[in-house]
């Protein structure tokens, strides 16, 4: 029996929609890791269905925190997501501290496609960059990168040249690992790049371009990524095993024409996540 692994995910609920915890349960699960969930807020619905309900669990971190404490218990990743709001950056900074030999990724949820989400405000955005600066990984996709840096959205296609140095500076802030999602360059299909700061090495992993854009997406890229990492990929053959399960899922999806709020039918897929096989579809960026 291999060991036990132990995630606290810092995430939103949404029960319909496919996106943060009701994917990163699941995926996260099928790689054979225990998720324990750490919920930001309940919410009817993501953000992208309007008139959505939420209810904020600030309230709930801390204490939950404490309790864990208290039992002694210890993690091997803390993983954040969507945050509700504005305190809960320092509630998950805590979590941070208090599990030091715990990997810390920041998923930084702010926006996609160069707006920010409903609930996500000046004041949280740069309290976002704070948590980003305390982990270890970040996995931001190019709005979400761009806010980080305090630039503006950029034309594309983006040049390697720009990719490098954005990732490069990014790292700077604080993480060692910088994973950017779904950045377009000049040929037809998109890539997720990454940059590794302690060897100095930068990848990049093609995914084939599917015209519709699925809300939840960069969930479920970013669990498997951390499920890679957690049971000892290297970067880049994580990026290509979350990449692969990404197009795989979102082609499913796409091959249905379901609502696209819906987001990606990722369930009848999650058995190739059972797969151990190594993935070697990148290369240096
Ligand atoms: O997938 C990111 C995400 C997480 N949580 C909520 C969201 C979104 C994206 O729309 O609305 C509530």
């Amino acid at each position: 029996m291999s060991s036990n692994i132990k995630i606290a995910a810092v995430h939103d609920i949404s029960g319909m929609g496919r996106c943060s915890l009701t994917v990163i349960l699941p995926i996260v699960s099928a790689m054979g890791i225990q998720v324990c969930p750490v919920p930001t807020a309940a919410l009817s619905t993501h953000t992208g269905y309007g008139d959505f309900v939420m209810r904020d669990l600030t309230d709930f971190i801390i204490p939950a925190l404490e309790h864990y404490k208290s039992l002694g218990t210890t993690f091997d990743c803390v993983y954040s997501g969507f945050l509700a709001s504005v305190e809960q950056i320092s509630h998950c900074l805590e979590f941070f501290d208090s599990f030091p030999n715990a990997l810390k990724v920041c998923d930084p949820v702010m926006g996609d496609g160069g707006k920010t989400y409903k609930t996500c405000t000046k004041e949280l955005c740069s309290g976002m960059s704070k948590l980003a600066s305390a982990a270890d990984m970040i996995t931001p996709n190019l709005t979400e990168a761009a806010i980080l840096l305090g630039e503006s959205y950029p034309a594309m296609p983006f040049r390697s040249s720009q990719a490098k140095s954005w990732l490069a500076r990014l790292s700077e802030k604080g993480p060692g690992t910088v994973v950017m999602t779904s950045v377009p360059f000049s040929d037809d299909k998109i890539y997720n790049i990454g940059y590794d700061r302690e060897n100095s090495v930068f990848w990049k992993i093609p995914c084939e371009y599917i015209p519709e854009k699925y809300p939840g997406s960069g969930d479920i890229f970013s669990s498997v990524l951390v499920g890679g990492i957690l049971k000892g990929d290297s970067l880049p053959i994580a990026i290509a095993r979350a990449t692969s399960f990404s197009e795989l899922s979102i082609k499913t999806t796409y091959s249905y024409r379901t609502d696209v709020r819906e987001g990606v039918r990722f369930e009848p897929c999650l058995p190739w996540l059972s797969d151990h096989r190594i993935f070697a579809n990148f290369g240096p960026l």
